[in-house]
């Protein structure tokens, strides 16, 4: 077996990374001096988060030189998102701090005037020269979860191969490549069979592979993702259980028992080899003390990520905790043992909630103590999800009501025309007195990077997404939204990212009860002309 030197800077979840390396049958050893670099035969350079964290760690652990020195070597060497990043002179994340400067240009934000930032879900890199640079292929696409980027207009690129992907109006790199050095903005290890090919072609050296697509047969963008979520708890019997509910109740009406609809591990595995996108699993009971070390959550992702290379949220318990013997331990130690165990995202619900309560309450300013403000801090917000169990609040006139209303054209039991929706904690046993457009932009600016919008009235019931709902709340935000509860048949995907334009689809019981699969989903949207990765 060959060994792979890993330098692990940025916080987030390396765990899938290793996961992959293994999988190709390579050894990984990480880098633990900056003297290690000068026996290091083959360097990743993995970076999730922010790149002035990243370079500050590189400075502080006196990696700067040794780093530029073993990058002028000719040893091989692959850094993946920010480790592509922080090869440039500078990023407009972290004015005034440099980057290696080993290449010319500087790092900026997408603009987001146009389209969701951050850029989050799967796209292109196509190779300008129609050659195939370590696999890279123009008909495949790849993970990406940033908010900068390069442009691919940055620099003139002299003796670079270079491949890139379009963003809305924009063109930036997706890869770069020359001589001994690779950089991909995307994450191989969480694009799939496509991605393991492309760091297989690193590891073995084959800068340029055969190219078995020559033609372009899809367009590059952005593709509509469709994620399965797998609600998680125990059962009666005391079992590990994915479940679903009806209107969030997931006992059954006839015998009692909370629905058993499979093992989280298996039906993750079988999800990710029909197609999925992403696997979300939310701890649904989580509400409920838990030991921090008994969390069964854990133990079912560190298997998951052995096999599944695509993104992976979890959600439920995401807060301050406090063991039965009483030891503290902050959100953030909470979140980082689910990085570490193969999560890319972490998914807050009730917190969220406390949190725009608190800054409602103390006359709207951040001050940094919330889960959601200290996990982006740490991680980029690309990493914190806010998911929002929502109900509808029917009102005759949207004057008796101090809330956020939309005309509905169905109307309530009354005959009441307009509707606002409620948040709830608890996994939607308690009412809140705040409503989704407030909690949605009050999130973003506490740095959430992405909503999954829950809701209770349609959870569970196969009648279509709440299109107003969706659409009220994809244009309060610029953060990407995930329509999600509903989905009971192909067509209600199609309505939902063509009238609301939400980003991702979210579905549970249509995948569980075998409906229909996810490649029979993405099959009918992409035969309608959607963007949608198909392989
Ligand atoms: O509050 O941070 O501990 O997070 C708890 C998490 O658990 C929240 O994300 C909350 O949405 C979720 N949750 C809590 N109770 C339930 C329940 O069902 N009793 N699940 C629950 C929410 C909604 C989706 C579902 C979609 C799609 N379920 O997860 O998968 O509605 O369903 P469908 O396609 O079958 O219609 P915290």
């Amino acid at each position: 077996m060959t060994t792979l030197h890993i330098l692990d800077c940025a916080a987030g979840n390396t765990r899938s990374l290793v996961n992959a390396v293994e999988k190709l049958n390579w050894k990984v050893k990480w880098v633990q001096s900056p003297a290690d670099l000068q026996v290091a035969e083959r360097l990743l350079f993995p970076g999730v988060g922010h790149f002035g964290h990243v370079m500050n760690i590189l400075e502080k652990g006196g990696y700067v030189n040794p780093l530029k020195a073993y990058l002028c070597s000719g040893r091989p060497f692959m850094g993946i998102c920010v480790g592509l990043q922080a090869l440039f002179e500078e990023s407009e994340e972290a004015p005034g701090i440099k980057g290696l400067g080993f290449c010319r240009g500087r790092v900026s934000r997408f603009d987001h005037s146009e389209k969701s930032v951050p850029h989050m879900g799967w796209n292109s890199a196509i190779s300008r020269n129609g050659k195939s640079i370590y696999g890279l292929d123009l008909n495949r696409k790849y993970y990406y979860t940033h908010s900068y980027r390069v442009s691919s207009k940055e620099s003139d690129w002299p003796g670079w191969e270079i491949a890139t992907g379009n963003y809305g109006s924009e063109e930036f790199i997706g890869a770069i490549a020359k001589d001994n050095i690779f950089a991909t903005q995307f994450h191989p290890e969480k694009s799939g069979d496509a991605g393991l090919e492309i760091l297989n072609a690193f590891l073995n050296g084959s800068f340029y592979t055969p190219q078995t697509n020559i033609q372009l047969s899809i367009p590059s963008g952005l593709t509509n993702r469709i994620i399965a979520c797998l609600d998680v708890r125990s059962n009666d019997e005391g079992d590990l259980v994915v479940t679903k509910g009806d209107q969030y109740d997931v006992r059954s009406k006839e015998s009692g028992n909370v629905r058993n609809l499979g093992e989280p591990i298996e039906l993750a595995e079988r999800y990710y080899a029909c197609g999925a996108d992403e696997i979300c699993f939310l701890n649904i009971t989580s509400f409920r003390n838990c030991p921090l070390t008994d969390q069964p959550m854990l133990k079912v992702l560190r298997e998951v990520a052995k096999t599944v290379f695509v993104p992976m949220t979890v959600g439920g318990g995401i807060r301050d905790t406090v063991d039965p013997d009483g030891t503290k331990h902050s959100a953030l130690e909470v979140v980082d043992l689910y990085f570490k165990s193969g999560a890319e995202k972490v998914s807050i619900g009730s917190d969220a909630v406390y949190a725009v309560e608190r800054y409602l309450e103390r006359g709207c300013f951040l001050d940094g103590s919330s889960t959601i403000e200290q996990i982006s801090k740490a991680y980029g917000s690309q990493a914190v999800v806010v998911s929002i169990d929502p109900k509808r609040i029917y009102v005759s006139n949207p004057s008796i009501t101090t809330h956020h209303t939309i005309k509905t054209a169905f109307p309530g039991p009354n005959g009441e025309e307009y509707v606002w929706y409620e948040c709830t904690v608890s996994g939607g046993r308690e009412s809140r007195d705040i409503d989704v457009n407030q909690l949605s932009t009050i999130v973003e600016k506490h740095g959430a990077g992405e909503i999954l919008l829950n809701c209770m009235d349609k959870d569970g019931s196969n009648s279509g997404y709440d299109i107003e709902l969706a659409r009220d709340v994809k244009n309060a935000v610029k953060i990407p939204v995930i329509a999600s509860s509903g989905a009971g048949k192909p067509e209600h995907f199609e309505e939902v990212f063509k009238e609301s334009r939400v980003d991702a689809a979210l579905a549970a019981g249509i995948f569980h009860h075998g409906v229909c699969g996810i490649m029979d989903v993405k099959k009918f949207l992409y035969d309608r002309g959607m963007l949608i990765r198909m392989a």
